[in-house]
């Protein structure tokens, strides 16, 4: 049945026992205690709703969560309703992955950020930008009289995680969304999400008050559109007190902004930003933009924003996306982190895996984004947003292994400093190896004694397993680098759908930084982007410690050789080969691991269901020969240029 990868990782039986209690009422603490009631097998909890000093310091959304002295009971306490909802979680979270001595517990938690917030590019249409796994979950037909029983189980996932907010519609927005009649309909999806502790936000296209509002003009400064945009903002507060605020993509691919009436961003956001002032509402402006120039597209965000520091509201945040270009496999943060010290700023994270190899690949995000909190202090930023992987299908990601993705990026803004590995791990032993499926193994070792003896493979077990599967997301991402794009190397991407490679695309009259020739300049004489003091100067705007690692082509990280630098083939590596042979050997290395995956993916077979173990089967077959296909591609292209040889240690072309 489609059960199995539809529970994601709260797949914790149903059959609990205990007392649980609760010292005040309220749809949000009902769903906590309905949690614990249904699942939670040990003493009797309190979840206990105070306002104390210790509570006071851990923040609403924090918690306490302790056992009692003589250990016959636990307590969770917060000062806030949703402190206790993730404390909760948090017990069953514990019980199901058999990490702590439940006897003695005393932890207290609260989040990194108090933003944590999924973005959906979904359309009123129901299609998804760049969505994998179905269509949208919003049926805003059956809206706001019918209610999917999907939007509750999503709440919950959420709630389970911590995320504490969604954009449910996409950046490249629709004005209609602003309209009476879906904004009643988003007020269904809020009255739904609210006890679970989820805000609503709405993306929104910047020029509403003219298609919408009938306004001749959307100059942010135009006394009509700031009333116009006054009034739109009351009426939602109306309907949904408890709205969250705007995300506003403007001026970047072809959309409607501020620029077109010759204001700039901060004059586009601080009037949207006055209008949500007085109901505490937020506006998460995007610095996504980049324009066919002589300006390297990888300078543009922060040559636009930089100079903005300081003109905007206190309660505009900025939202920049992780890298610089957008959201390779591989890219150096972006400067503009950190270089608008008067500015609140946020992540952008991509979830869904637009250039990752859609749902078909199997690629743990947790690394890259950690990779990404090596360069920027967690501290330094405001709020977390990541692109939503979620859909209709039955197991809401596609790929069963993007429920990790889902899963990391809540855990992550809650907590940036946990590592990619223990969140795995999490990961794994609910989503897998839980209550149910240890049954199963031991089931399966009874009858199979001489089995389990003689072969190795069943006898590797659920335990090696374990840790095997968790080696092998550790080392997905990495993988993914290598057969698509090592050494810095960047958008190779086929026109259009961003799966395949096409590194020779060329199409007359396009745009030419659209183009993958833009990005790796391959000539007879070397490949890559001289992005140093040589070139476009783009190192010039990282902080001179790094700008001066990265501007010397002998210091120069490998991984970010090509993105950086204009290398000649026979430039020598860190691993003494040549830029050649060392492009050879990367993507060769990532098709044998995906192989490997494949090899760890086949022992599973035994102690895991057979729907999710056939699911993850055939996509890796598919991301196998993915990778044969990048790799293929990418190596006979740039062979033209180098003129040298594939090392004959290498698999040959097919
Ligand atoms: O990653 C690119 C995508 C677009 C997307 C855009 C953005 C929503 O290819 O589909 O549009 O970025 O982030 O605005």
């Amino acid at each position: 049945s489609a059960e199995n990868g539809s529970r994601l990782w709260l797949r914790y039986s149903t059959d609990g026992n205990a007392t649980i209690s609760c010292n005040k009422q309220s749809p949000m603490l009902g769903i906590a205690a309905t949690e614990l009631r249904r699942a939670w097998k040990g003493v009797p909890v309190t979840l206990s709703l105070q306002r104390n000093k210790e509570t006071r310091a851990l923040g609403e959304e924090g918690y306490r969560l302790f056992t009692s002295d003589d250990g016959r009971k636990i307590t969770i306490t917060s000062a806030g309703e949703r402190g206790l909802l993730y404390g909760a979680f948090h017990l069953l979270r514990l019980q199901d992955t058999g990490t702590e001595n439940l006897s003695k517990l005393n932890i207290k938690e609260s989040p990194a950020y108090n933003l944590r917030i999924l973005n959906h590019w979904d359309n009123l249409d129901r299609s998804i930008e760049r969505g994998y796994a179905g269509r949208s979950l919003w049926d805003w037909e059956a809206l706001p009289s019918t209610l999917s029983d999907r939007y509750a189980d999503y709440a919950r996932a959420n709630a389970s995680i911590g995320i504490n907010g969604t954009v449910i519609n996409n950046v490249n927005a629709s004005s209609q969304i602003l309209s009476t009649e879906y904004l009643e309909k988003v007020k269904a999806l809020a009255d739904v999400f609210r006890p679970y502790g989820i805000r609503v936000y709405l993306s929104i296209n910047f020029a509403s008050p003219m298609q919408l509002g009938g306004l001749a003009t959307a100059d942010p400064l135009d006394k009509e559109v700031i009333a116009w945009w006054k009034n739109k903002t009351k009426e939602i507060y109306h309907l949904i007190p408890d709205f969250g605020g705007f995300l506003v993509k403007a001026n970047s691919e072809g959309q409607p902004g501020p620029c077109d009436f010759n204001r700039t961003h901060a004059e586009g956001a601080n009037m949207l930003a006055d209008a949500v002032k007085p109901y505490k509402g937020i506006i998460m402006w995007r610095a996504f933009v980049y324009s066919p120039s002589d300006a390297d597209r990888a300078k543009q965000a922060y040559l636009e924003f930089q100079p903005l520091d300081g003109q905007f509201r206190d309660n505009v945040i900025v939202q920049i996306k992780n890298g610089p270009v957008d959201f390779q496999p591989r890219e150096p943060y972006s400067p503009l982190f950190g270089a608008m010290p008067k500015t609140a700023q946020m992540v952008e994270f991509q979830i869904t895996q637009e250039y990752l190899g859609f749902s078909n690949h199997l690629v743990y995000l947790a690394p890259m984004w950690k990779e990404f909190f090596d360069f920027v202090q967690p501290s330094s930023l405001k709020a977390m947003a990541g692109v939503a992987n979620i859909g209709t299908d039955a197991n809401w990601c596609g790929h069963p292994f993007a429920q990790s993705n889902w899963y990391a990026f809540g855990r992550l803004a809650w907590n940036p400093e946990l590592s990619a590995e223990a969140i795995a791990e999490e990961w794994l032993k609910q989503t897998f190896f839980n209550e149910e499926l240890r049954m199963k193994n031991e089931e399966f070792g009874k009858g199979n004694e001489e089995r389990l003896q003689s072969d190795i493979s069943i006898n590797s077990s659920f335990l090696i397993l374990h840790s095997s599967l968790k080696q092998l997301m550790m080392q997905s991402r990495e993988a993914v680098v290598d057969y698509m794009m090592p050494l810095g190397l960047h958008h190779l991407f086929a026109w259009g759908h961003h799966y395949g490679p096409e590194p020779w695309c060329d199409i007359p009259g396009a745009r030419p930084d659209w183009m993958p020739s833009y990005y790796h300049k391959a000539d007879k004489a070397g490949i890559g982007f001289d992005r140093s003091h040589t070139g476009s100067n783009a190192t010039a705007q990282y902080p001179d410690s790094l700008c001066h690692l990265y501007d010397d082509i002998s210091t120069c990280p490998d991984e970010y050789l090509l993105w950086f630098h204009h290398a000649p083939w026979n430039h020598t590596m860190q691993s003494g080969r040549t830029l050649w042979d060392e492009l050879c050997y990367r993507y060769d290395k990532g098709v044998q691991q995906v192989r490997s995956f494949q090899r760890i993916w086949d022992l599973t077979e035994n102690y895991i269901d057979t729907e999710r173990f056939k699911d993850v089967q055939s996509r890796l077959k598919i991301q196998a020969r993915d990778a044969v296909w990048w790799k293929d591609a990418c190596l006979l292209y740039f062979m033209e240029y180098s003129g040298m040889r594939i090392p004959y240690d290498i698999e040959r072309p097919i």
